[in-house]
């Protein structure tokens, strides 16, 4: 399909959780003012109720950006996105997948693995380091590079509240330390450093950390009551 100002090709390639034929997915797209490009996907029954799109500018060089994660398509078989910017590129590719596909369980749909971090959707620890693909990804480490994941996670009593807590020393975009030991300690995987802030109480009554080996570090004075 020829769009003003853009070449626009489409790709057919579907990650399927049952033998949807890549064929029924049908992509239309409409360039509208200013270069925006409203895409329309259209699938059959069975393929997912939660869709993956991506898009990239250039076939040759392999890399794919997801552009819209995990859209609820429940009931009606198609979703309808904007790419809005699209205007800038001489070219434009996307790609559906099904985020419900996850064969390995790391946390990563098999298309994300696939096309976007190059990452074994067979294999939830791609790099065989003991922390799996999609934590990598959450914690910002290299899922592909072997011993790269390790990392400091941060403890202080006073602050930290969400699933993200633990990865910053100060709050930051809403995320801090955690505000125990225990909660940063079952954050962690095997080899991380615990960070625990001095001057802080920690009141853990039954403070018991398992059998992953990290690294306790408290910074100056710090206190444990029950
Ligand atoms: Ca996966
Ligand atoms: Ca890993």
């Amino acid at each position: 399909m020829r769009a003003r100002g853009v070449l626009l090709i489409v790709v057919l390639l579907s990650f399927s959780l049952v033998k949807a034929d890549a064929s029924d997915i049908l992509f239309s797209a409409i360039q509208k003012e200013g270069g925006d490009i409203r895409l329309q996907v259209q699938y059959p029954g069975g393929f997912t109720n939660r869709l993956d799109l991506f898009a990239c500018t250039n076939l040759a060089s392999g890399y794919w950006i997801l552009v819209s994660q995990d859209t609820i398509t429940a009931g009606t078989n198609a979703l309808s996105w904007l790419d809005s910017g699209a205007g800038q590129f001489q070219a434009r590719f996307y790609c559906a997948g099904d985020a419900g596909v996850d064969a390995d369980s790391d946390g990563l749909p098999d298309a994300r693995e696939t096309l976007v971090y190059r990452t074994n959707p067979a294999l939830p620890d791609t790099d065989f380091d003991g922390i799996p693909d999609g934590a990598e990804i959450a914690r910002g480490t290299d899922p592909s590079s072997g011993g790269s994941g390790v990392m400091r996670l941060y403890a202080d009593s006073d602050i930290g509240n969400d699933a993200y807590d633990g990865w910053a020393g100060a709050v930051g975009a809403g995320h801090g330390p955690k505000r125990s030991i225990r909660a940063t300690y079952i954050a962690s995987y095997g080899g991380d450093t615990l960070q625990l802030q001095g001057g802080a109480i920690f009141v853990e009554p039954m403070l018991s950390l398992g059998g992953k080996s990290v690294v306790l570090c408290p910074q100056g004075e710090v206190t444990l009551r029950p």
